[in-house]
C-alpha cells in the first residue's frame, strides 16, 4: 500500500461495486473504511433482522472487496476502541493510514449527511463529497423540476424519467403501448385460493450466524423476531431474489398489486427493496430487466410498467422530494395530529384483523408489503391522528428496507398528509369498505365491516367521519373531496353524532404505547 493513501468511507447504504467513490481508484492507493457503529445501530431501535442484514450485507461486501484486491479496514461493533460514531471511526481511520484526501459519497440520510459536511473542517487532508449517482435524478435536476410547479405531481415527474431513460418508449418517442400508466388494470381484488410462489430465502451462512448472535445479544430489546433470517445479503443471493422475480412473479405483480391476502406476506411483489436500498442491486438494471421480460412476452404490459413506474418513478421521486423539504418535512404536523401511537403497533395485540396481520408480517419479517402500509396500517395513523413523530418512528425502526429519505416522505407526506399536500392531493383516507374489497381481511374479522357505528363496527367506518369532519376546514375546498361533505351533510344528526361518539370511545380506548420501544 502506498503511503499517504486515498480514504474511502463506505456507508451501510452503499454497498455497490460501482460506487462513485471507488470508480477510478487504484487498489494499491486506496483504503476502505466500513464501520458498524452504534449510533446507527440505535438512533431508532430498529428491527432485530434490519440490523442482521445490514451488518451482514457489510460483511460480505468487504469480504467481496478484500477477494477482488482492495483493501478493506472493517470496524466491527465490538471493536475494543470503537467511537461508535461515523465521524469518530474516520478520526481513528485517519490516525491508522495518515490519507492525504477522503473520497466519500454523499449520504442517503439528512442526519448523516451533516456530520459529513462537518469533515473538511474537522480533519487536516481534503475531503472531496462526491454525488451518489446510482439514482437518476440529481438533486439539482429534481429542484429544477420542482421549480414553479404549483404541485409536485409524481406521474409528471415519471414521465420525464420514461423520456430520460428510454424506458418503454417507442422509437418515435411514444410510451410503449399508448398510455403512460396502465394502473386501470392494477387493481384486482385477491381470488379465493391464491397461491403465489413462494419467495426465496436464503439460509444463513457462518458470517450472517455471527451476526445473528451478536444483535441477539446487544439488541435483544429491539422489536421483531430475530430468526428465521431469510433475507439475501450477497450479490449472488440478491441476483437469485432477483432472477425468483422475474421467472415467477413479475406477471401477476400488476394486477394483484393492490390485493391484500391474511398471512401471504410477499403476494407478487418483488421483495427486493432491501437489496436495492442497500446498495447490492442496481435499480435501473432491474427496470431493464422487467422491460425485456416485456418485449420476450413474459409478462403482460400493465405489470410491467407498474414495476418500473414504482421504482423510477416513485423511488426517484421520493428521493427528490426528501431532500428539497428536508429538515421541515421531519416536524410538519399541519393536520395537528396529537395521539400516541398505540401499544398494539409494537404488540399486534388487536382485534382488528387486517391491522394484526400486518403487524404480525411486521414483527416476523421486518417486512409489510406497500398496500399494507399505506391503506392499513398509515389509513389507521391517519383516521387516528397519531401524531407524525411516533408514525416517524415506528416505520424507521420497524422494516428492513427503511432509511429515513424513503421512510420519511412516504410516512409524513404520503400517509399522514402531515405537510398538507406537497405529494398527495388528497388524503389517503378510506373507511374498512376499501380494505373489504382488497383483501379477505373482514370475512373473519372481530369487528363488522359493514356495521357502521357502535359496538362492534369496524373502527375505520367511525374514524372515517371523525376525520373528515374534523378536517373539514382543511379539505373542504379540495375539489377531490367536496363529494363526500355533500353526503355527510345529508345525514341526519342523530347518525352523525353515532359516528362521532363512536370514533371517540374508539380513541379513548386505545392504550397509548408505553416508552422506549422505538427510543430510548
Ligand atoms: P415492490 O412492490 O415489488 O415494488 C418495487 C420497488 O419499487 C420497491 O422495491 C421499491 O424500491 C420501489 N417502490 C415502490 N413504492 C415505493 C414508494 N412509495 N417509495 C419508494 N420506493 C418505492 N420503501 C422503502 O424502500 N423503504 C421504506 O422505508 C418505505 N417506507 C414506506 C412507508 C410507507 C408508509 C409506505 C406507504 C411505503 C413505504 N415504502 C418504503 C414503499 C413500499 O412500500 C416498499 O418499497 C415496498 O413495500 C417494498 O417491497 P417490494 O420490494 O416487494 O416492492
Ligand atoms: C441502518 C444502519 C445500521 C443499523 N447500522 C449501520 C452501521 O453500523 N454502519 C453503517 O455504515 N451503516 C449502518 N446503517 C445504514 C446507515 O444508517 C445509512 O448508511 C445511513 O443512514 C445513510 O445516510
Ligand atoms: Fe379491518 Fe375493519 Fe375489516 Fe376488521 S372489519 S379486518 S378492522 S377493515
Amino acid at each position: 500500500m502506498a503511503s499517504n493513501p486515498i480514504l474511502v468511507p463506505i456507508l451501510g447504504d452503499q454497498l455497490t461495486r460501482t460506487l462513485a467513490s471507488l470508480r477510478g481508484r487504484t487498489k494499491d492507493d486506496t483504503v476502505i473504511l466500513m464501520m458498524e457503529v452504534w449510533d446507527e445501530a440505535t438512533y431508532v431501535k430498529h428491527h432485530k433482522q434490519k440490523i442482521v442484514l445490514i451488518f451482514s450485507a457489510m460483511r460480505h461486501f468487504a469480504e467481496e472487496l478484500r477477494s477482488a484486491g482492495w483493501t478493506v479496514d472493517y470496524i466491527k461493533l465490538t471493536d475494543a476502541d470503537n467511537s461508535g460514531s461515523f465521524t469518530g471511526e474516520v478520526v481513528h481511520a485517519i490516525e491508522r493510514h495518515d490519507p492525504r484526501e477522503i473520497h466519500v459519497v454523499e449520504a442517503g440520510e439528512w442526519r448523516v449527511q451533516q456530520a459529513i459536511e462537518e469533515w473538511p473542517d474537522k480533519f487536516a487532508c481534503e475531503v472531496e463529497i462526491l454525488a451518489d449517482d446510482r439514482f437518476l435524478c440529481s438533486h439539482s435536476e429534481f429542484e429544477e423540476w420542482a421549480e414553479d410547479r404549483k404541485h409536485l405531481t409524481m406521474e409528471h415527474f415519471y414521465r420525464e424519467m420514461r423520456r430520460k431513460t428510454g424506458l418503454l418508449m417507442t422509437d418515435d418517442g411514444k410510451p410503449e403501448g399508448g398510455d403512460w400508466n396502465y394502473d386501470k388494470d392494477n387493481r384486482e381484488p385477491p381470488k379465493d385460493k391464491m397461491n403465489p410462489p413462494d419467495v426465496p430465502r436464503f439460509e444463513p451462512d457462518g458470517i450472517t450466524r455471527e451476526v445473528i448472535e451478536l444483535v441477539g445479544e446487544k439488541f435483544s430489546d429491539h422489536f421483531g423476531e430475530l430468526e428465521p433470517f431469510g433475507w439475501p445479503v450477497t450479490s449472488d443471493e440478491t441476483e437469485k431474489a432477483a432472477d425468483a422475480f422475474f421467472k415467477e412473479r413479475i406477471e401477476k405483480f400488476g394486477p394483484y398489486q393492490d390485493a391484500m391476502v391474511h398471512g401471504s406476506d410477499d403476494m407478487y411483489h418483488s421483495m427486493l427493496s432491501t437489496s436495492i436500498n442497500c446498495g447490492l442491486l442496481d435499480p435501473l438494471e432491474l427496470c431493464k430487466r422487467a422491460e425485456k421480460a416485456y418485449k420476450d412476452g413474459k409478462a403482460p404490459l400493465n405489470s410491467v410498467e407498474g414495476f418500473i413506474r414504482q421504482i423510477i418513478g416513485w423511488r426517484e421521486y421520493i428521493r427528490g422530494f426528501y431532500w428539497l423539504h428536508m429538515p421541515g418535512l421531519e416536524s410538519d404536523n399541519k393536520l395537528n395530529a396529537q395521539h400516541a401511537l398505540p401499544e398494539f403497533f409494537w404488540t399486534g395485540e388487536t382485534d382488528m384483523r387486517c391491522l394484526a396481520d400486518c403487524i404480525r408480517s411486521t414483527r416476523e419479517n421486518a417486512h409489510a408489503h406497500h398496500i399494507q402500509r399505506l391503506m392499513v396500517l398509515g389509513n389507521f395513523c391517519l383516521l387516528a391522528g397519531i401524531n407524525p413523530r411516533d408514525v416517524q418512528d415506528w416505520y424507521l425502526a420497524v422494516y428492513a428496507d427503511a432509511y429515513q429519505w424513503v421512510e420519511l416522505p412516504n410516512v409524513s407526506a404520503m400517509i399522514l398528509y402531515a405537510d398538507g399536500g406537497n405529494l398527495a392531493t388528497k388524503p389517503y383516507a378510506a373507511s374498512g369498505n376499501y380494505i373489504n374489497k382488497m383483501s379477505d381481511y373482514c370475512k373473519e374479522c372481530e369487528y363488522s365491516v359493514s356495521k357502521k357505528s357502535g359496538e362492534g363496527a369496524c373502527p375505520f367506518n367511525p374514524l372515517y367521519w371523525h376525520f373528515m369532519d374534523r378536517h373539514r376546514d382543511r379539505l373542504k375546498s379540495n375539489h377531490r373531496i367536496g363529494r363526500i361533505y355533500s353526503n355527510w351533510d345529508r345525514m341526519d344528526a342523530a347518525k352523525k353524532q353515532d359516528y362521532l361518539d363512536s370514533a371517540n370511545a374508539f380513541l379513548d380506548s386505545l392504550e397509548p404505547a408505553g416508552k422506549g420501544w422505538a427510543r430510548d
